[in-house]
C-alpha cells in the first residue's frame, strides 16, 4: 500500500471511501438495457471490481482544481465505463484473446464475441450520456471540454492509435522509443484524461491542467512498466488475469528491454518526476501525491 505524503492524510480509508462512492456510481449508471442479454453484459464487465483507479484519480483531480467531487461523480464513472470496454475488446480472440479478466471469465467467453463487441460499443457511447446527460451542476462549457478530452482519448490519437502500434509489433525487434508510444498512448492517453477531466470539472487553471499533464505522463508510463513487471512476477490469481501474457504474445516490453531491476528504477523516477509537478500545490495534493506511489507499490 502506498505510503502516506502526509502524516495527516489516510490513505487506506480515502481509497477505501473514493471505492465506495464510484461502486454505487456504477451500479446506478447502467439502466434497464434492453435486450436483457445485453443489459448483462454490460454489468458483467463493468460491476466485476478492478482497482478502480481511473475513476479515483478523476475525483482526486477535481477535488485539488478546488471542486466538489460529487459532481465529477458522471464523469469518473464514464472514465471507467472507457477504461471496462477497452479491456472487453482488448481480450477479444482478435486482439490479445485472454480467457481471464478480473478474476473472472472475459466477457466474450460468457457472453460470446458479437454481444462482448457491441456491449463494449454500448458502454463506450453511455460514457458519453453520462458526461452530456447525466452531470449536475457543471457548467455547460466545462462539460463540452471534457467530451473534447473524452472523443480524443477513446479515438486514433489515444486508446485505438496505441492498440494498433501494440497489434502491428507483435513478434517484431520494438525500440524503447517506440514502446513508448504505445504504452503513452493505449495506457498513458487515458490515466492523463482522468486527471485532466476531474481538473476541468473542478474549474482548475491553465498551470495546474498543465502540471496534471505531465504528473499523468509520469504516472502513465510507470503504470505500464509496473504491469510489464507484474506479468513476469505474479501470478493469475493475485493479477486476475492470465500472468507471463506477453511472453507468450512475444511481446516487447520494458522488462525485456531494459530487465526488472531497471524497469523499476525507471518507474521509481518517473513517479517522482510526477509528484514534482505538482510540488506548487502540495498542500492539497496528498491523495493524487499517494495514488502515484500506489501505482509502484501495487501488487496487482
Ligand atoms: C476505444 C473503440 C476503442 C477501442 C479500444 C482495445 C483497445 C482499443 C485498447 C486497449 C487498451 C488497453 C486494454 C490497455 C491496457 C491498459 C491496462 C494496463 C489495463 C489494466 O488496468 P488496471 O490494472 O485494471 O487498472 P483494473 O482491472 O484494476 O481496472
Amino acid at each position: 500500500m502506498a505510503e502516506s505524503v502526509n502524516s495527516n492524510f489516510d490513505f487506506s480509508a480515502y481509497l477505501a471511501q473514493a471505492r465506495v462512492s464510484v461502486e454505487a456510481a456504477l451500479d446506478d449508471s447502467l439502466g434497464p438495457e434492453r435486450p436483457e442479454h445485453l443489459r448483462e453484459a454490460m454489468r458483467y464487465s463493468l460491476l466485476a471490481g478492478g482497482k478502480r483507479l481511473r475513476p479515483i484519480l478523476c475525483l482526486a483531480a477535481c477535488e485539488l482544481a478546488g471542486g466538489n467531487p460529487q459532481k465529477a461523480l458522471p464523469t469518473a464513472v464514464a472514465l471507467e465505463m472507457i477504461h471496462t470496454m477497452s479491456l472487453i475488446h482488448d481480450d477479444l480472440p482478435a486482439m490479445d484473446n485472454d480467457d481471464l479478466r478480473r478474476g473472472r471469465p472475459t466477457n466474450h467467453k460468457v457472453y460470446g464475441d458479437a454481444i462482448a463487441i457491441l456491449a463494449g460499443d454500448a458502454l463506450l457511447t453511455r460514457a458519453f450520456e453520462m458526461v452530456s446527460l447525466r452531470s449536475n451542476d457543471v457548467p455547460k462549457e466545462r462539460l463540452l471540454k471534457v467530451v473534447g478530452e473524452l472523443s480524443l482519448v477513446a479515438g486514433a490519437p489515444g486508446l485505438v492509435g496505441g492498440q494498433v502500434a501494440d497489434l502491428e509489433c507483435e513478434g517484431k525487434e520494438v525500440d524503447l522509443e517506440t514502446l513508448e508510444f504505445i504504452h503513452l498512448h493505449k495506457t498513458g492517453s487515458l490515466l492523463k484524461a482522468c486527471v485532466t477531466c476531474g481538473a476541468l470539472i473542478g474549474g482548475a487553471s491553465e498551470d495546474l491542467l498543465e502540471a496534471l499533464r505531465v504528473y499523468a505522463r509520469g504516472i502513465g508510463l510507470a503504470f505500464q512498466i509496473i504491469d510489464d513487471i507484474l506479468d513476469v512476477t505474479a501470478s493469475s490469481d493475485v493479477l486476475g488475469k492470465t500472468a507471463g501474457k506477453d511472453l507468450i504474445a512475444d511481446k516487447t516490453t520494458y522488462p525485456k528491454l531494459l530487465g526488472l531491476d531497471e524497469s523499476r528504477r525507471r518507474a521509481d523516477d518517473l513517479v517522482k518526476e510526477a509528484k514534482a509537478a505538482l510540488e506548487p500545490w502540495k498542500n492539497n495534493s496528498a491523495p493524487l501525491l499517494a495514488l502515484a506511489d500506489y501505482i509502484t507499490n501495487r501488487d496487482r
